[in-house]
């Protein structure tokens, strides 16, 4: 007898025959990976690869982005308007004409009635450029609320703020090239690894090929901090005490960049006497991080040649999240590290197109970065649409989370959802369930009729998904790439940029305002209003033609321009955006404002996400290879504390806070410390029944990562029952 391989056909992978390759860029994450999806000679799906010339990615794709094809034919997408019967108690479909008519009129009869705010619209980070500017146009300059914000004030709102606050404008200084010239590495709440995977690949590649010390301040032992040099173990919300420690120590060793700082800055005196609170044997009580280490980390950064920073959601997403961002600011700019190669102070944005809604939707201003508060911004824009300039409200409404409770004192009867799912994604969501019931009238704009958000509306359009569709993103480099046209829309399904244009047609403005018929010609009208030497968003040299061929170009890209893939980084010249040219250096004091453990809710809650999943799963939780990872809502949560509690491995457990529960599977891992679980947003029903949520005070951004409860014991089966009556899993 033979035993082996000699007996076993050998494996065969089977051809895949691909007729075209059709170039696109990934609609999950904000690293902006470049994908070709492989089509054969009938036009269908076959495979997608990475694209190997796309200096992002250049080949790789993490597992979302390989199976992001999927999507196209997933279980639970819209087929057809719906509209609630009679009795508001079933849908019935209803062709586009009737679903939009009776929107238009609805809108129109409660502004009549309540007045323009009292109808609010809530979009996303997750629509294509053009189709932001296309509904900033339809809200701004059509149905004329103020109450008109996105997702992105649950994401990307700190970092804005921060930006804003520091340089004068928004706008990440920095590039993913950066990495390959750094000498020291931080990172603030940002677990590269499994959120942003393709980006760290970039960052192990630049380190492999020329070492630097690599610092993640993060109180979990993520993926990251399992790749670190130095992990500091941050006591939840107190990351402006490290850094303040931190520039303590510089100041007091005289490390500051004294140069940069009288060039370039304002605001040094105020800062440092801040900072003059902070000495390391006094914070370390506060931040957990000890004295030693907190020395340590300062003279490691300030003596790099090119030391560069980056956060994500650890920072923004607190109640010192604006002041969080500033301070990283601080500490970049008092080492000289802006604008340089290696040296920089760059937030990874979340959605695949944070920036672009950012840049131009108008949800918190105008396009192209402008503002209501300035008349000549109101005047150029309404010039150039058209239309009175006093049309516009003279200073921004409210922001996503005060929306939310202005529909529970009954400010706001009606609200337009568009590509975001607050009933899983919101803190505190007893609260939200209650308002959305309230509302007089609730439309929904999704890809998929399951989303959860469907439950309590009265018109539902159907989103084309993705590559049904055809428009631009820019990602956290302020690249802008090309989302093409691979499929026609599924069954009924219209794309956003289509449903905006439609809606336009029944409002008295959106006669003078010209609507185009083509992205591509929203896109041009976006160049346009970009133009002008002072202006830091300038696009004028990009055509679709031009974005391709490149694989993609960083803003600012101005006509005539020389550098192909524009430019990799801002203020390299040291002038910001604002009067005075210079930086603010913005002293932060610290106020500990946030809910912490008790005796009654001993555990800090801490929650964000996981590599297979994104956000609400609507999407990652119909395709099965993504979804059979982590199908069940689970928590971290550590071995010493789960012995305590005598809580096993996989059982199912109650967690509890002062606002509700959630009830989660036990998963010990030492990756939590004792006194902190770790969960997932991504479930139904699940981390934000229990999310307090509170505010920061400059961006309005939630507090997910910090609350505290309790952990009960629960009956294993009726566990499972209440998850399935949750549509948990
Ligand atoms: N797979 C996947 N990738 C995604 C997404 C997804 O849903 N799934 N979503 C995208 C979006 S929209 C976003 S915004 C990003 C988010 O990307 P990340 O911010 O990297 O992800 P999170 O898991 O939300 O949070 C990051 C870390 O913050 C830590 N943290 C908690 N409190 C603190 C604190 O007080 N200080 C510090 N320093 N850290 C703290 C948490 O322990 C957590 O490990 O990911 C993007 N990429
Ligand atoms: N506890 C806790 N909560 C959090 C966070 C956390 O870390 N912890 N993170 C917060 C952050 S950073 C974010 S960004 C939010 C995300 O929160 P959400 O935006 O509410 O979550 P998503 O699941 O991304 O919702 C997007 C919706 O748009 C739909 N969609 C996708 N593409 C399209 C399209 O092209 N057109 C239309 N019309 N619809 C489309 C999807 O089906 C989905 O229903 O969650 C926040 N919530
Ligand atoms: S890293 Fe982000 S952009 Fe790249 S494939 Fe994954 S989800 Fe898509
Ligand atoms: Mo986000």
């Amino acid at each position: 007898m033979i035993f082996g391989r000699k007996q076993r056909k050998p494996i065969t992978i089977p051809s895949k025959s691909v007729d075209t390759w059709k170039y696109t860029t990934c609609n999950y994450c904000s690293t902006g990976c470049v994908i070709e999806i492989g089509l054969d000679k009938d036009n269908k799906i076959v495979t997608s690869r990475g694209h190997a010339d796309a200096d992002v990615n250049r080949g790789k794709l993490c597992i979302k982005g390989l199976l992001e094809h999927e999507l196209f034919q997933s279980a639970g997408r819209g087929t057809d308007p719906l509209m609630r019967n009679k009795h508001y108690d079933e849908f019935e479909t209803v062709g586009w004409d009737k679903a939009i008519d009776h929107t238009a009129q609805k809108i129109k009869d409660i502004q009549n009635k309540y007045g323009k705010d009292s109808f609010a619209v809530v979009s996303t980070g997750q629509l294509l450029t053009e189709e932001f500017y296309t509904l900033g146009k339809l809200v701004r300059g059509c149905i004329g609320t103020n109450n008109y914000d996105g997702n992105t004030t649950l994401c990307m709102a700190s970092a804005v703020s921060g930006y804003k606050r520091s340089f004068g404008s928004d706008g990440p200084p920095g590039c993913y090239e950066d990495f390959s010239h750094t000498d020291c590495f931080m990172a603030f709440g940002s677990n590269l690894p499994e959120q942003h995977p393709i980006i760290y690949w970039r960052l192990k590649e630049a380190k492999e090929k020329r070492d630097f010390p690599l610092i993640v301040v993060d109180p979990r032992v993520t993926m990251l901090a399992q790749f670190a040099d130095i992990h500091l173990p941050i006591t939840p919300g107190t990351d402006c005490v490290l850094i303040n420690s931190m520039m303590h120590v510089i100041f007091s060793e005289e490390l500051e960049d004294r140069d940069y700082i009288d060039k370039h800055t304002q605001g040094y005196d105020e800062l440092k006497r801040v900072c003059a609170k902070f000495p390391p044997e006094i914070a370390q009580h506060e931040c957990g991080i000890d004295e030693d280490t907190i020395r340590q980390v300062a003279r490691l950064y300030a003596k790099a040649g090119a030391a560069m920073s980056i956060w994500t959601m650890g920072i923004n997403q607190s109640t010192h999240g604006s002041d969080g961002v500033a301070n990283i600011n601080n500490l970049n700019l008092v080492t000289g590290n802006i604008g340089k190669p290696g040296g920089t102070s760059l937030s990874i944005t979340g959605q695949c197109n944070a920036m672009g809604t950012r840049e131009w939707s108008s949800c918190s201003g105008l396009p192209g970065y402008r503002y209501l508060e300035k008349e000549a911004d109101r005047q150029e824009i309404a010039d150039y649409w058209g239309i009175d300039p006093e049309f516009f409200p003279k200073k921004r409404g409210m922001a996503q989370t005060d929306i939310f409770p202005a529909i529970e004192t009954g400010e706001i009867k009606g609200l337009w959802l568009v590509a975001t799912n607050p009933m899983t994604s919101m803190p505190n969501l007893p609260r939200i369930r209650k308002a959305l019931q309230k509302l007089e009238f609730l439309v929904v704009q999704d890809c998929y009729s399951d989303v959860e958000t469907n439950q309590y509306s009265h018109v539902y359009f159907p989103a084309s998904v993705w590559a049904e569709k055809e428009g631009c993103h820019t990602n956290t480099e302020r690249r802008v790439n090309l989302i093409c046209n691979v499929l026609e829309p599924m069954a009924n399904s219209k794309p956003d940029f289509w449903i905006f244009n439609e809606m336009a047609k029944r409002f008295d403005n959106g006669q003078k305002i010209k609507f185009p018929d083509k992205p591509e010609d929203a896109f041009e009208e976006m160049k346009e209003l970009s133009k002008g030497k002072d202006r830091m968003l300038d696009i004028s040299g990009m055509t679709y033609q031009k974005i391709k061929q490149q694989k993609g170009i960083q803003w600012p890209y101005r006509e005539g321009s020389e550098n192909e893939q524009g430019e990799p980084r801002l203020y390299t010249d040291g002038i910001f955006q604002t009067e005075s040219g210079r930086a603010n250096l913005i002293a932060v004091d610290f106020v500990d404002n946030n809910e912490t453990p008790s005796s009654d809710y001993p555990f800090w809650c801490n929650s964000g996400r996981v590599v297979e999943h994104f956000h609400t799963r609507t999407r990652t939780g119909k395709i099965g290879n993504c979804n059979k990872f982590s199908p069940t809502p689970y928590m971290e949560i550590n071995p010493d504390a789960a012995d305590e509690l005598g809580i096993g491995q996989s059982e199912y457990v109650r967690v509890v806070s002062k606002r509700g529960d959630a009830v989660v599977m036990a998963q010990r891992t030492h990756r939590v410390p004792r006194n902190m679980i770790f969960i997932p947003f991504h479930y139904h029903d699940c981390v934000n029944r229990v999310t307090l949520g509170l505010l920061d005070p400059y961006s309005r951004q939630p507090a997910f990562k910090q609350c505290a409860v309790r952990i009960e014991s629960i009956d294993q089966q009726e566990a499972a029952q209440i998850n399935l009556e949750r549509r948990a899993f």
